[in-house]
């Protein structure tokens, strides 16, 4: 029998229940934005993030003092300190502080999966730190899409299926299921050139419209940092 880990892709929050088989190690995928913008943010110095699930949550510690970033519609929710622009989590101000987060798909994700053994951050933003992480662990994975609203999206399936290229390209690793297989073909047709292949896809639509170019540029833009955040009784951290 074949003992190496597996690692496999759920492209949304509502399959994860058909998809998880108590998976070790979840990695929670929301390129456009909210887990770029957490990598981003921990990497330049961000203490903590909290991440919740609804608006109310968030009003609650904003209510106790906290620094609150609160994204809907890809907007800042009005009233709110900051959204989920990674670039906007690159402000010195932030260095040692805990932002609390919510946005309209990312934490919904890391809230589907929170009873999990061990669950990370992934992104393209940090892809290479992911897949050295994962491999140093040698554990089952689960690749867990963000989507949009339940939906299937090409960018986050493209970053598991970079990641799952970079585990299976070992040979360490295995995998049986056909989303992984998909996932894996996407990233390999999309590598050369995520913009370009992105251009017409839902998120990136969306996002050009509210004038965040510079955003989309940034999440796609591979292996700007070096970190893997990692969930723990409800808090992020390095
Ligand atoms: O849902 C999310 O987590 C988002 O990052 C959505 S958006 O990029 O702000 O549209």
């Amino acid at each position: 029998m074949d003992q190496r880990p597996t690692v496999e892709v759920c492209f949304t929050p509502n399959l994860y229940p058909l998809h998880f088989d108590g998976s070790d190690i979840i990695v929670i995928i929301d390129v456009l934005r909210a887990t770029t913008a957490i990598c981003a943010g921990l990497s330049n110095g961000v203490k903590k993030v909290i991440p919740v699930a609804s608006v109310e949550e968030a009003i609650e510690y904003r209510q106790n003092g906290f620094i609150v970033a609160a994204e809907r519609k890809g907007m800042v929710v009005e009233g709110f300190d900051l959204g989920n622009s990674p670039r906007s989590w690159l402000n010195p101000d932030l260095v040692g502080k805990t932002v609390v987060l919510t946005t309209t798909n990312g934490t919904q994700a890391i809230h589907v999966a929170r009873r999990c053994q061990h669950m990370i951050m992934g992104s393209l933003i940090n892809l290479d730190a992911v897949v050295q992480y994962l491999r140093k662990k040698n554990k089952n994975v689960m690749l867990l899409g963000s989507g949009w609203k339940n939906k299937f999206c090409l960018e986050d399936t493209i970053c598991a299926g970079a990641i799952a290229e970079g585990l299976l390209s070992t040979g360490e690793f295995r995998s049986e299921e056909d989303s992984t297989i998909a996932s894996k073909y996407l990233y390999l047709s999309a590598r050369d050139n995520y913009l370009g292949y992105l251009k017409a896809s839902s998120h990136r639509r969306r996002l050009r419209d509210l004038n965040l170019n510079e955003d989309i540029k940034y999440c796609l833009t591979p292996n700007k940092v070096d970190v893997v955040p990692i969930y723990k009784n409800g808090e992020i951290t390095l």
